[in-house]
């Protein structure tokens, strides 16, 4: 695939608005996707982010293999990680995360109650584009304060968001990816998962990829979504060619419709409808 250009412009920017924000926040809530949680963590972020606390939630987990999505906690988890998986839509995991906040802020938390004094968390929300941080910020208030869709780069200044009740100030922020991935198959992940905008890469080559990296470990997630047999000797291509041939995506003359068909197939992983399934290996 060629590489994936990502508005150098914009990613600058966004990150330059999250170095301003840092001295006045307590902390980060750094969302990975739980699909990939390797993948999907911003090489930049350690340096970024400095010496504020960190909590990592793994999101949109319901649409992740559960068995990988365990690996990973437990496997940030031990590298000193305070790690949390979460759905915001099937409303998984959320409880947890008040929890982790204050187990992280404990001692500031201490410090002012020791002075009486009552002041809001200040934590940033900060993930690659389509990780889920304004509807992370939504579900946590409760109602719409921050836009959300289902496209990459729709947040794109830094917003405050208070949370009364929950004493908390959330700092919603443009979604940052990096300019050039040195592994390949990192861009490729992340524009499976729809962090990268459609309209800039080839959906059949993409699609063809996905389906290379679905057979190598949930084959049988494929067959019974579409109702294929798959052999040994078949090219991911061949692959795609039998389900676009099962859906009756074809042209003229018994083509197939290939665009029609790499959509599909990138909607139907994204939505979770192919299986639950986690891109990332150790
Ligand atoms: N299934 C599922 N979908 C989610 C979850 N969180 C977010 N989404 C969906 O993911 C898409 C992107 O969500 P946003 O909250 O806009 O993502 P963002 O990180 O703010 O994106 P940018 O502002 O573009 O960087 C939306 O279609 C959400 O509905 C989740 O926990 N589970
Ligand atoms: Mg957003």
């Amino acid at each position: 695939m060629a590489d994936i250009v990502w508005y150098p412009g914009h990613m600058a920017k966004a990150k330059r608005l999250i170095k301003e924000s840092l001295p006045n926040i307590d902390m980060v809530i750094e969302l990975l996707d739980a699909r990939a949680p390797l993948s999907s963590k911003n090489p930049d972020f350690n340096s970024l982010f400095g010496n504020k606390p960190v909590l990592t939630l793994l999101t949109k987990s319901s649409l992740a293999d559960p068995v990988a999505t365990k690996y990973f906690t437990e496997r940030l988890k031990r590298s000193g990680r305070e790690v949390i998986a979460i759905d915001c839509k099937a409303g998984q995991g959320l409880k947890n995360i008040q929890t982790g906040i204050n187990s992280l802020m404990s001692e500031k938390l201490a410090r002012d109650a020791a002075r009486g004094i009552k002041r809001p968390i200040r934590a940033m929300v900060a993930g690659i584009t389509n990780v889920g941080k304004s509807t992370l910020i939504n579900t946590i208030c409760g109602s719409k304060k921050a836009a959300a869709e289902d496209r990459p780069g729709v947040t794109r200044h830094n917003s405050r968001i208070s949370v009364p009740s929950l004493g908390l100030e959330l700092t919603d922020t443009p979604g940052i990816l990096w300019h050039k991935f040195d592994d390949e198959l990192v861009g490729v992940k992340l524009a499976c998962l729809g962090s990268i905008r459609d309209e800039i890469l080839d959906t059949l080559d993409l699609s063809c990829r996905l389906i290379g990296i679905i057979r190598e470990h949930y084959s049988e997630c494929l067959v019974s979504r579409f109702g294929i047999v798959i052999e040994e000797t078949d090219s991911d291509y061949d692959v795609f060619e039998k389900i676009g041939r099962r859906r009756g995506f074809l042209r003229s003359g018994g083509v197939i419709d290939e665009d029609r068909a790499a959509g599909v197939i990138l909607d139907e992983f994204r939505a979770g409808k192919i299986g639950r399934i986690t891109l990332d290996r150790e």
